[in-house]
């Protein structure tokens, strides 16, 4: 507290002096009346409180970060540079002696245990200073996310003519629900480029979700360069549902996929999914087959129909490379096994299977995760579940005391259709219209808090073959699962969730997000919302 209260006079002090030192003094421009607790933030933080006035932003401010601080500094970095892209507005970061400068953005690392978890932050923004506090960079991160949100795209004409971009004061204090907020990308039914990879790693990020679970592998496509295991790729990747080429990541592809995630602290979840849904790899490895032929390759959309041997020894030392190559390039505390729809795979082979697979996953570092199914094996508490279908199942996880991440199909998954005119999408688990999807809570099933890790929107590519198609089954509703995972359930209503939507439209366009136009949102097309009280 003394320190942090020691860093602040300092910073007060430095903003003081900065100001002092400007060398043209501009007359205080008439700022709008601005309330902060009416900008369309989303996810909805934990507590804004507005104070009615603005910081000017514009060219004589800068960012200063802590001082040695792990990561603050890139997260300035990270910050000047989505302004300079959204409001074409350079401003420095920790330049030292710039004689120009009137107002600060300070990221300022900080001890507070008012601070719940590594992701909180506080956010305060008065006339001259915006101040981010958090102990760690990511909280940092997850603010500057918030921050990102509340510079207009544009101002009023007086200010523009400026070049000022008025940001609402007041202080929003901020901290996640649940610490796992994710999405699942199916790259092995279609693939998906790096580049495209990237793209969705970004809109992700802007709206504070931490996690993306990559499936590398199912029937129709291996995606993922194992090198002890060439032939993967060369002729499981070779194809794709509708048998296009398909295509995989090199080593090198994946491991710039976590870099980039994890500069948006983002942790990537591996899947290779096992012992059903492995028709790739047996076509590449016959010997991997449970039913001894050489299938060949598939480019349909059924599920169900392939297993790997779950006798063999040469079987378990394959998956021990596979796991042992991937862990290896994967930062991040988990490797799902898959383990769904293993319907050809005798239930005592597929129980004997998870528990062998369990232990190979723990042997390289990693925690396993698997459909909901995994729980009819004998797995550990320290093994993860992710509900999608089975509430038996969901049982079965919490009473071994595993954590479940909730990812119910029909309220859960991306790529139901959205109703009966949607372009692209299934329909088997239901129709998840815009409002569905967000009204519901990861609570309400009956699995005691204490065993939710969090929640995920996985979505399946049987029906995607692109970046616009993927983008069109995901937006808006994952913007909605980022709110149901971020945000307190007091503070999710959809009449309030609904208009704070409509307002996302501005930034999806500018970022050619091909987002599926809900007639429920009364979608908006521009983000400047004050209302000028001089
Ligand atoms: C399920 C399958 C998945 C498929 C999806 C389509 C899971 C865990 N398994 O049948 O392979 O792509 O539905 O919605 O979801």
């Amino acid at each position: 507290m003394k320190t942090f209260f020691i860093r602040s006079l300092f910073f007060a002090s430095l903003a003081i002096l900065l100001v002092a030192c400007a060398e043209e003094k501009k007359e205080r421009i008439a700022m709008p009346t601005t309330d902060l607790s009416k900008i369309s933030l989303i996810p909805k933080p934990l507590k804004t409180i507005p104070t009615n006035s603005a910081f000017a932003l514009d060219q004589f401010t800068a960012i200063y970060t802590s001082k040695n601080a792990t990561g603050f500094e890139e997260v300035g970095t990270f910050l000047a540079d989505k302004l300079k892209s959204k409001i074409n507005l350079t401003i420095p970061v920790n330049s030292e002696g710039a004689n120009t400068i009137e107002r600060v953005i300070y990221i300022n690392q900080s001890d507070s245990t008012d601070l719940e978890s590594p992701e909180a932050y506080q956010l305060y923004i008065n006339q001259d200073s915006i101040i981010i506090n958090s102990n760690t960079a990511e909280g940092a991160f997850r603010g500057i996310q918030t921050l990102r949100q509340l510079v207009p795209l544009e101002s009023n004409d007086t200010l523009a003519l400026q070049k000022i971009w008025p940001v609402p004061s007041g202080k929003i204090i901020d901290n996640p629900n649940f610490g796992y907020r994710g999405s699942m990308l199916d790259v092995a039914r279609h693939f998906f480029s790096v580049d495209d990879v990237k793209k969705y790693i970004d809109l992700l990020a802007y709206y504070k979700i931490n996690v993306l679970h990559l499936h590398l592998s199912d029937d129709q496509g291996w995606r993922i360069e194992i090198k002890s295991w060439p032939k993967l790729t060369e002729v499981g990747g070779s194809t794709e549902v509708g048998g296009e080429s398909g295509g995989f990541y090199t080593q090198e592809d994946y491991k710039e996929i976590v870099r980039y995630a994890a500069e948006r602290y983002m942790t990537i979840i591996p899947e290779i999914d096992m012992p059903g849904h492995t028709n790739a790899a047996s076509v590449s490895y016959p010997f991997l087959n449970g039913n001894g032929k050489t299938p060949k390759l598939y480019e349909g959309m059924r599920v169900g129909f392939s297993t790997f041997d779950t006798h063999k020894d040469t079987v378990y030392a394959f998956i021990d490379d596979v796991v042992r190559e991937i862990s290896a390039i994967t930062p991040g505390p988990y490797f799902h096994v898959g383990g769904d729809e293993s319907h050809v795979t005798k239930k005592s082979d597929y129980i004997y299977f998870i528990d062998k697979v369990e232990k190979i996953v723990q042997k390289h570092g990693k925690r396993m995760i698997g459909w909901d199914e995994v729980a009819i094996a004998n797995v550990d508490s320290t093994s993860i579940s992710q509900w999608w279908a089975s509430e038996e199942n969901a049982k079965k996880a919490v009473d071994k005391g595993m954590k479940i991440i909730v990812s119910p199909a029909n309220k859960a998954y991306l790529d139901m259709e959205y109703d009966t005119l949607s372009k692209f999408g299934l329909h088997w688990a239901a129709y998840i219209p815009v409002d569905t999807a967000y009204i519901w809570t990861p609570e309400e099933y009956g699995i005691p808090l204490e065993n939710i890790l969090g929640v995920e929107a996985p979505l399946w590519s049987e029906t995607i073959s692109n970046i616009d198609e993927l983008e069109y089954l995901a937006f808006p509703r994952i913007i909605g699962y980022s709110e149901l995972s971020w945000s307190i359930k007091e503070n999710r209503d959809w009449e309030d969730y609904k208009v704070r939507l409509a307002d996302q439209a501005p930034f999806l366009d500018r970022m050619d997000v091909k987002y599926y136009p809900s007639p429920l949102i009364d979608w908006k097309k521009s983000d400047f919302t004050y209302e000028t009280i001089e």
